[in-house]
Order: structure tokens, then sequence, then C-alpha cells
């Protein structure tokens, strides 16, 4: 059994056994109530889940095993003495809960690039798709065209027993991670410069290599990536890519069918999609205006116009966090860092002093604050990577880190099928006459 496995496995046996004996002994403890507005509104704050690699604050941020993102920048090993912390760093750190050494995150970094292995059919099938597929569309049908490589599907259909389960999405898990970046980088490259695919360069680590396949040897957008991976991993189980993840796999789905299906859910623009959204949207407004240094007026009225054309400001607004994101923060101080006069990072910054005034105006946005998809655009289009139908395949990738090793915490507490109680407007009235 491999390092991280082992370790992953006493732990979670370990909490297992804790919690079946805080199930026997307390399980009819009350902990919430729900009221008729959290079930009318998206069920916003009902808590309803165990999740074990991250957990929000509303005022704080997210907190990846108790780290804030400037711990995890300080404490997670880098890259040959780079700034930034490598995702593998807090893969580790979410499985199994304690902040790797350099040489355990080296031996994931190796472990990632020998399961890195994308079959020739599922480039094939990506091939065959019409070029104007989006790439979320393409990155959940790879994603699913590497399914048939599931060792639990494999062993479940032998009759695996039950305590193996855990297993079994381990492997699978540590797979499909490794694979994400070839997969993601071969939509790019077949999208957008003429299927002209660039092949892994096992000198790099995961994120060094994904930006290498994507076309970018730069240094400073390889740190990008480092960073960008990493705040992008999880924000705990109850947002809609978390969540779908983990729904479907409690019906013992494998880790393929449950990431795909969560995949599908962060490409809508409410989620995901919204990194695409805010710098289109961006672009749209220097076109309007033909110009792409505006003044804060003129993008005043620009948010105006949008609002009155009854749209959101993308970027904008959160269903937990009531301040600017951490990872807006985070993307904010590499741009600061890294990045000398950018016409669009400059116009990232305006819209953070405009627009919370103008949603705080409108008196219901509950969040009028930057969330995660208000700056990253504008960074990557700073590096040429300007085709922004692409970037939330980039924050899938990362997403996977997070929602896979939630999986493999599901499957080893042995968490049942998920199946909350849905009741009809007719019922819910008949509660009120109560
Ligand atoms: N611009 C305009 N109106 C907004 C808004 C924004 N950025 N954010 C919220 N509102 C509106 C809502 O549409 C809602 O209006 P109605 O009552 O007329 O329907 C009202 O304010 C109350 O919404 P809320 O309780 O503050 O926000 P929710 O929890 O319902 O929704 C979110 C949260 C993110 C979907 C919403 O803020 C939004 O649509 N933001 C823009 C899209 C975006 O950036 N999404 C990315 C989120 C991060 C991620 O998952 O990647």
């Amino acid at each position: 059994m491999d390092i991280l496995k082992q370790k992953f496995h006493e732990k979670a046996e370990a909490l297992k056994q804790e919690l079946r004996t805080i199930s026997k002994e307390k399980g009819a403890q009350k902990i919430d109530d729900i009221t008729i507005a959290q079930m009318l509104g998206g069920m916003r704050g009902v808590k309803s889940m165990l999740w074990e690699t991250s957990q929000l604050d509303a005022q704080e941020g997210i907190r990846f095993r108790g780290y804030s993102i400037p711990e995890l920048k300080e404490k997670l090993p880098r890259f040959r003495g780079g700034r930034e912390p490598m995702p593998e760093g807090l893969f580790w750190l979410m499985l199994v809960g304690e902040i790797p050494t350099q040489e355990e995150v080296q031996w994931l970094s190796d472990e990632w690039k020998k399961r890195a292995v994308v079959p020739q059919h599922v480039l094939d099938t990506l091939n065959g798709l019409p070029p104007d597929t989006h790439p979320m569309t393409q990155f959940t049908i790879g994603i699913m065209a590497l399914q048939n490589k599931s060792i639990f599907a494999a062993k479940y259909a032998k009759g695996m027993p039950k305590h193996d389960y855990w297993d079994a999405t381990y492997e699978d898990s540590m797979n499909l991670i490794a694979s994400l970046p070839q997969v993601a980088a071969h939509i790019y490259r077949r999208t957008y410069h003429n299927g002209d695919i660039i092949a892994p360069n096992p000198e790099e680590d995961w994120s060094g290599n994904f930006a290498h396949m994507l076309g970018f040897e730069g240094i400073d957008f390889k740190s990008l990536m480092r960073l960008y991976l990493t705040i992008h991993a999880d924000h705990e189980g109850g947002n809609a890519s978390a969540h779908t993840v983990h729904l479907v796999g409690s019906t013992l789905s494998d880790a393929y069918n449950s990431f795909a299906a969560g995949m599908n859910s962060l490409a809508g623009p409410l989620h995901g999609l919204a990194n695409q959204e805010v710098i289109k949207w961006v672009f749209e407004m220097i076109e309007t205006l033909g110009t792409r240094t505006p003044s804060d007026d003129q993008i005043k009225k620009y948010v105006q116009h949008t609002l009155d054309a009854g749209k959101v400001i993308p970027g904008y607004g959160h269903a937990v966090l009531r301040h600017p994101d951490p990872r807006f923060v985070a993307q904010r101080e590499f741009a600061r860092e890294y990045i000398k006069d950018s016409e669009i990072v400059n116009i990232v910054w305006q819209l953070f002093d405009i627009v919370p005034p103008i949603l705080q105006g409108l008196g219901k946005v509950k969040n009028p604050w930057p969330n995660v998809d208000a700056h990253s655009g504008a960074i990557l289009v700073h590096y040429g990577l300007n085709e922004y139908s692409f970037y939330t395949v980039l924050f899938g990738v990362s997403r996977g880190l997070g929602v896979l090793a939630a999986l493999c915490w599901s499957r080893a507490l042995g968490f049942p099928l998920e199946r909350p109680k849905s009741v009809t407007s007719e019922w819910l009235k008949t509660q009120l006459d109560k």
C-alpha cells in the first residue's frame, strides 16, 4: 500500500468508528432547524452533510483543514524554490489532514506522473467532437471516456466487498486527477491551436506540466497555475459542483461518473462558468465604451446598464460569503507582485471599488463583494490565455482535487445513499394552515 493510502486508511478507520459511536449514542440530538425561507431559497445554510476537506466561513472565507489561503502559501511545499504552493501539497493536506513534507509532495508529484495515462480512445473521442463544442462539454465527455478505466466499477462488477470501496475509490481518484491536465490541455490545443498537441514534460510538476501542455512555458505563468490550481480546489461541500459529486457518488457511481456530473454543475453561469462570463463582460464593456482605460464614471454607467438589462454582474455576490473572497484577494496579490500595468487587471481593480456600493444600493444583494471568478480571467489574459470559453476547465481541473479527496472520505466512512425528503407546495400550504 502506498504511503498516502496507508495514512488515509488509518485516519479514516479511526473517524469511521468515532462517527458510528456518535450516531449510536447521540443520533437523536437535534443540530439544526429548517425554515420555509430556506426551503424556498435554495437550502442556504441547512447543515446536512459531512465534508472533511475544507470549511467556509461567511466572513473569513475558506479554510482547508483549518488553514487559510495565506497560511497555505506559507506552509505548503513549493516547486524548486518558487513562491506559490503546489496543489499536490493541498491534495495531501485535504486527504489526510497533515501538511506534507517536500519529499512527500515530490512522491505524490511522481505518482501522478506515473498514473497520467490517457488512452488513445479518449483523445479520439474528443477529436470527434465539433470544434465549437464548449470546452466544459468536451471536458465532461473526456472524463466520461476515461471511465472504462474505473477500478471501482470493474471490482464492483466482480462483487467487491463494501470494506474495499474506499481503496478502489482512492485508486480511481488518483488516476483521474493525474489525467485531468492532459485531457484539459488536449481540449485547449484541439479547440484553439489546430490540434497542435504538446507532449507532457516529465521534468515538471502537475501544474508546470499542465502549463507546458497548454503551450505556456513562462515561469510566472507556471507559478500562476500552481496558485490557481490550489485556491480553486475546494469550497466545502454545499457548493453546486461539490454537492453534485457527493450526491452522485452516494449512489456508488465511480469517481469518473461522479466527477463528470460535478463538472456539468460547474459549467453553470451562476457557478464556475462565471469566470468566463466576467472576462466576456469586461471585453464587451471595453468594446461598447471604445477604450481599454475607461474612467470610473464610464464603468459605473456600464454596470448600471447591465443591471437595467436584468442581468447579474458576473464575479460578484456569493451564496455564503459576506466579505471579499480570499481567493479574489490571493489573485489580486499575485497580480500586484507579478504584473506591472495591465489594462485589464486595472479594470478588475476599478470594478472592485465601483461594483460593491452599486450592488449594495439595490437593497437585495446579500454579498456585494467579488468572488473567486472576478479576478482570474484578467490574469490569464495578461499571460496570453485569451480563450475565455476555456477558463472553467481550469477551474474544473483544480476542483477535482477537493471533490475527489472528499469522495474518498465518503467511501471510507461508508456514507449511505443521499436521499433528502421533498414535499409539494400543497403539503407546504397545509403546514401553514396548521
Ligand atoms: N449582480 C446582480 N444581482 C445580484 C448579484 C450580482 N452579482 N448577486 C446577487 N444578485 C441578486 C440575485 O440575483 C437575487 O435577485 P432576485 O431576488 O431578483 O432573484 C438577489 O440579489 C439576492 O441574491 P443573493 O441571496 O444575494 O445571492 P444568491 O445566494 O441567491 O446567489 C450568486 C449567489 C453567486 C448565484 C449570485 O450572487 C450571482 O448570481 N452572482 C453572479 C454570478 C457569479 O459570480 N457566480 C460565481 C459564484 C462563485 C462560483 O461559484 O464560482
